[in-house]
């Protein structure tokens, strides 16, 4: 069973579809990430609606998961904000050796927080401090500073070192997911 399996079966969500958008600049490993969650017989389609931005797509029986690059061109920007509707959870992926661009990152993450399909909801956000194996890595504590992190109060969030290439952290990361899921749905069906 691949770990988003696990998931889906551990939610008890064998009917209703979960959406988790994988966003973050481009080369901050979310590829690669996706591809060591994925499941074997998952359903991989590959969606390039114009040159220079592609979306990946792929779903299992209960979970489907868009992922796309936050590559700052601002004419790309609302075909991936369409997708924000959907997304009931978030994996964000930082390049935790790319220090020049980490304000970008937060900048991307800023503008993602104030959209208005995000801003009221309380949609769980998973950020992956990834490429720690690299000797420039700062760790996932500075990460957290870099894009003031703390400052996110009306969601709940959580921050996993990941070396996406040898699949350390993402456990961790899927874990925590799943804990947040199962919360939010509970009290979806109390209606908090
Ligand atoms: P993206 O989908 O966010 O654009 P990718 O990023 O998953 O395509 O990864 C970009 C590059 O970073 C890839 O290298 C990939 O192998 C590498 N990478 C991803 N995660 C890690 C990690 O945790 N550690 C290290 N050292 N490298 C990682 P290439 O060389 O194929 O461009
Ligand atoms: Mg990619």
């Amino acid at each position: 069973m691949g770990l988003l399996d696990k998931l889906s079966s551990l939610l008890g969500l064998k009917k209703k579809e979960v959406h988790v958008l994988c966003l973050g600049l481009d080369n901050s490993g979310k590829t690669t990430i996706i591809n060591k969650l994925k499941p074997s017989h998952a359903q991989t389609q590959d969606i390039v609606p114009t040159i220079g931005f592609s979306i990946e797509k792929f779903k299992t029986s209960s979970l489907s998961f868009t992922v796309f690059d936050m590559s700052g061109q601002g004419r790309y920007r609302n075909l991936w904000e369409h997708y924000y509707k959907e997304g009931q959870a978030i994996i964000f992926v930082i390049d935790s050796s790319d220090k020049l661009r980490m304000v970008v990152a937060r900048e991307e993450l800023e503008t993602l927080l104030n959209h208005p399909d995000i801003k009221h909801r309380r949609i769980p956000i998973l950020f992956f401090a990834n490429k720690m194996d690299l000797r420039d890595a700062v760790t996932s504590v500075k990460v957290s500073q870099l894009l003031c992190l703390e400052s996110i109060k009306d969601k709940p969030w959580h921050i996993c070192a990941s070396d996406a290439i040898k699949g350390e952290g993402l456990q961790e990361g899927v874990d925590w997911l799943q804990g947040e899921a199962c919360i939010g749905r509970i009290c979806h069906i109390l209606g908090h």
